[in-house]
């Protein structure tokens, strides 16, 4: 993120309230670069670090953060060829097995993912996936909801991070497990909806390894000025590309060694 800052402290105020209204009350927004077509990387991380402070005074808690766009198949399906971070409140956690509502999201899209709690402060710059595994207190299997406030979910870079990396809700779930004990490269996972297969993939798809994700997402927070304390919540982004999903669907996300994850959405 060694670009600069295009955006004037103003702007991004402004920005940010587009992107909250457009959260908030589940409407579609043209993508940010249209307005702002000299936007830079650093300016999306302004934008979006200006809607965590602003959730954070509303009450709302951070739980962790989860890395986006970390899989070829993701790079692909939208686009976009570099791996972003966002963060996660606890206003966006959803228990296992429960029914989301999808009236209040514009066009959800369920993916599966390897999420890590951890039981070390991580910092970088240089923070490695072997300082990641020792800082990891277990994984889980996990299935994000996003949901890109633009208008068919067709974004940039840019605003896509302005946009909180299209966080909406996400489940943790499944069987929790010590990294030491199983071998996180070569998990296989395969997401059903409604009892069909509809992709497939092993988690060595998330740049070789998920803990080099989390390493990532680390050191982009110490761009920030962040660090990720203990007791950290992290997805480490999706495996597979992801499935749009409505009212009536159900989707079942069977990892090997994590056993299952399973949501259903309701109007
Ligand atoms: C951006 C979010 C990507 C992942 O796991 O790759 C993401 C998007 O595709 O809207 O969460
Ligand atoms: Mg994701």
């Amino acid at each position: 993120m060694s670009q600069p800052l295009t955006l004037s402290r103003e702007d991004i105020v402004r920005l940010c309230e587009r992107v909250e209204g457009a959260q908030t009350r589940a409407y579609a927004i043209p993508k940010l670069t249209d307005e702002y077509p000299a936007m830079t990387v650093a300016d999306g991380y302004a934008v979006q670090a200006e809607l965590r402070r602003r959730y954070i005074s509303q009450g709302h808690k951070l739980i962790g953060w989860k890395a986006g766009l970390t899989s070829k198949a993701k790079m692909v399906q939208m686009g976009v060829n570099v791996p972003s971070i966002g963060f996660l409140t606890d206003r966006m956690a959803r228990p296992e097995n429960s029914a989301i509502k999808t009236s209040d999201l514009v066009h959800p899209r369920a993916e599966c993912e390897v999420a890590f709690v951890t039981k070390k402060l991580l910092k970088g710059p240089n923070c490695t996936r072997q300082d990641v595994l020792d800082a990891t207190d277990y994984v889980l299997p996990a299935v994000e909801i996003i949901d890109s406030r633009f208008s068919g979910f067709k974004f940039d870079l840019q605003s896509v991070i302005a946009d909180n990396g299209s966080s909406a809700r996400y489940v943790g779930g499944g069987r929790a497990r010590y990294p030491a004990d199983i071998d996180l490269s070569t998990l296989g996972v395969v997401m059903e909806k409604n009892g069909e297969i509809v992709a497939t993939g092993a988690s060595a798809a998330v740049l070789g390894h998920p803990a080099e994700a989390i390493a990532m997402l680390v050191n982009i927070l110490a761009e920030q000025g962040e660090i990720l304390p203990a007791g950290s919540f992290v997805m480490s982004g999706a495996i597979t590309e992801a499935i749009p999903v409505k009212p009536g669907d159900n989707i079942v996300a069977r990892f090997q060694e994590l056993g299952s994850v399973s949501v259903r959405f309701i109007e």
